[in-house]
């Protein structure tokens, strides 16, 4: 379903494995979302950075298909207007990179994952998630941090279309852990009966990801 794949050697994931090993930006730090509204090691910018591994897969809104399956009862592909057709959330929430910046109150809008979750019933044994993007880009999330309250698949930001340099038409948003689990360009939805890695997974990121723990790496 993917364009291509990611390139395993580049000097990009040559670079992230690097900080990995070395706990680049770690200040050992725990916080709670309740008492600080910034993850220990993060800094606020104005902008929104881009980062992928090079490639921005140019996928229109009639060709964009999600495909949900795995360990589901009733998986299904969707094409736009499916995904229109169902219950549209709004939510606002701050933005956790692992490469430090953190930007608030981006305004969302879409489908929630909980709502996309009932809409496939995953199977008792569903534990965790595999994103699969339109590069080929992938990462794992556990089926609770998935199904967030305030996850979704977006298709708007601050009231526009989210571009294609930041996923569109349809991206991944997790606002509880570090934007590497927030899929762009996503493709693909699978249930899985256990966590296993995904893209920066292999390569050194942390499993979860949780920016007030500071889970940036697996080390
Ligand atoms: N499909 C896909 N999704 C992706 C990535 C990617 O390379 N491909 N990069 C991840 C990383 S490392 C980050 S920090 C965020 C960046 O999103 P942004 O470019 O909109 O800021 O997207 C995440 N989602
Ligand atoms: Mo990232």
């Amino acid at each position: 379903m993917s364009d291509d794949q990611p390139p395993e050697d580049s000097k990009l994931t040559r670079s992230k494995r690097a900080w990995a090993e070395a706990g680049k930006f770690l200040t050992g730090r725990h916080a709670r979302p309740e008492e600080e509204r910034l993850p220990p090691g993060q800094h606020l910018v104005r902008d929104w950075p881009v980062l992928d591994l090079g490639s921005q897969p140019d996928v229109t809104r009639e060709r964009w298909k999600l495909r949900i399956d795995g360990l589901a009862a009733r998986p299904i592909t969707l094409d736009w207007a499916a995904f229109m057709a169902l219950p549209q959330k709004s939510f606002v929430s701050d933005i956790h990179c692992v490469t430090t910046w953190s930007r608030y109150d981006n305004r969302w809008e879409g489908v929630a994952t909980a709502d996309l979750l009932a809409l496939v019933e995953p199977r008792d044994e569903a534990a965790a998630v595999m994103l699969h993007g339109y590069d080929g880009y992938t990462t794992n999330l556990k089926l609770a941090d998935f199904a967030a309250a305030d996850a979704l698949l977006a298709h708007s930001w601050e009231g526009k279309q989210i571009p294609r340099e930041h996923g569109g038409p349809v991206r991944l948003v997790v606002p509880h852990l570090y934007f590497w689990k927030s899929a762009k360009w996503i493709a693909r939805i699978e249930l899985l009966g256990a966590d296993r890695p995904g893209f920066w997974e292999v390569n050194g990121y942390h499993l979860r990801g949780d920016p007030w723990n500071e889970e940036r790496y697996s080390g």
